[in-house]
């Protein structure tokens, strides 16, 4: 068996290479279906393979590496290897890394297990290029939306052509859902992308649920006109308008305890200094840890942005594209988890994800499980986002004493 040290430096090494494969030259961006995912997808391929796992890409881009006979009951381990814009390397890459680690070694050691182990290296979890939600962790875990692959990037690219160009099928995407029959549970290392960990001084901590989400792209439309000219009192001002609705968005996030809303994108037209906007489109991200707090946070967001729209002349339209239920983790994961942490010297925290994952995906097949590990500051979707090695040494070594756990309460 390996110690903390030679795990660190496997798993950090597969960072590092995943972390070469860019789509822009200078940082780190690697969207779904796009050449420096397919890149990565191959690389991940070969470094599964040589870890002793059989290796393959799916049908929707999805990265396999199986330990054990097809058909047989099988743990799930994974995360996603897709990227945010000018990301760190290890969101999602490092729950990869960890995963191929953990199996690795127990592909290594030659033990048998009582199940089969299958590593997912999913491909569209940040959900950055498409209108999509997991779309690939959903292919695995059944609930793939059926118009998924009609849907287009902002060059008018579809899903569709872009899987094909990659070297996947939309048409077999559907015989890719697991049977939930067969399938244990899903374990899957995070980074916490969070600054709890650090300030607790915990290398380690215990997932206990995954936040709510919403997503929605709105669009509000006035009329173009001279900067210069037109009288302020006589304006349909649509830049000015968002910036009112885009003010009352956070102020909604800030009046619920535990709750976030975030306008992260935002793009006006005409665009250009003297001119009055006559359009604008942004985003709205809504999350909060109960049902019933993101409901009432996403009618306050429809009732406040058409009564602004109304007062100003302005259209409106929110077009919701994303709804992610409140994620409970099942507690016997949570507890080889725990142990898992325990068994190589650590004792985790118990905490919430304000982050979405590939677990709220898999959760529709089989228990998930996840382990968040320490990172600087808290600092994520940031090329700043890093962790201690010995850190990430931990998280495989917890995740590989969760599977012997989950061996040992199964015999
Ligand atoms: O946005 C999220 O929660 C995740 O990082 N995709
Ligand atoms: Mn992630
Ligand atoms: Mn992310």
């Amino acid at each position: 068996m390996s110690n903390t040290a030679e795990r660190a430096a496997r798993v950090m090494e597969i960072c590092a290479r995943l972390s070469a494969f860019t789509d822009e030259p200078g940082r780190l961006t690697r969207l779904y279906l796009s050449p420096a995912h397919k890149a990565a997808a191959h690389e991940t391929r070969a470094i599964m393979t040589g870890a002793g796992l059989d290796a393959r890409i799916d049908a929707v881009g999805n990265v396999v590496g199986r330990l054990g006979p097809e058909g047989a009951p099988t743990l799930y381990l994974g995360s996603h290897i897709d990227t945010v814009v000018d990301a760190g390397r290890y969101d999602g890459t490092l729950g990869v890394a960890c995963a191929i680690v953990a199996a690795g070694e127990i592909a290594a050691t030659g033990r048998a297990l009582p199940f089969a182990l299958e590593v997912l290296a999913f491909g569209d979890e940040e959900n950055v290029r498409f209108p999509t939600s997991l779309s690939t962790s959903k292919a695995a875990a059944g609930g793939y939306d059926a118009g998924y692959p009609d849907v287009r990037d902002d060059h008018g690219v579809t899903l569709a052509e872009a899987l094909a160009a990659f070297g996947g099928d939309a048409a077999a995407i559907p015989a890719l859902a697991r049977d939930p029959a067969k399938s244990l549970g899903y374990l899957e290392i995070h980074i916490e992308q969070g600054p709890v960990l650090e300030a607790r001084g915990a290398p380690l901590g215990v997932v206990t649920a995954i936040n709510a989400a919403w997503r929605a792209n709105c669009r509000v439309v006035g009329e173009a006109g001279h900067a210069g000219t037109a009288p302020m009192d006589m304006r349909r001002d649509a830049l000015a308008g968002a910036a009112r609705m885009i003010a009352a968005i956070e102020e909604i996030g800030r009046a619920h305890p535990d709750a976030v809303a975030t306008v992260g994108r935002i793009s006006a037209d005409p665009g250009a200094v003297n001119v009055i906007a006559g359009q604008v489109a942004f985003t709205i991200d809504a999350r909060a840890p109960r049902e019933e707090t993101l409901a009432a946070m996403i009618a306050e967001i429809e009732a406040a942005c058409p009564r602004i729209a109304g007062e100003r002349g302005l259209d409106f339209e929110c077009t919701p594209y994303v709804r992610s239920p409140a994620t409970p983790m099942d507690a016997r994961l949570q507890a080889a988890l725990a142990e898992g942490a325990r068994r190589v010297g650590t004792q985790p925290l118990l905490l919430p994800s304000g982050a979405g994952h590939d677990a709220v995906a898999m959760s529709r097949l089989c228990p998930v499980g996840m382990i968040f590990v320490r990172c600087e500051r808290g600092i994520s979707h940031n090329p700043a986002e890093n962790v201690l090695p010995e850190d990430a040494g931990l998280a495989a070594g917890a995740l590989l004493e969760a599977i012997f756990a989950l061996v040992d309460s199964a015999t």
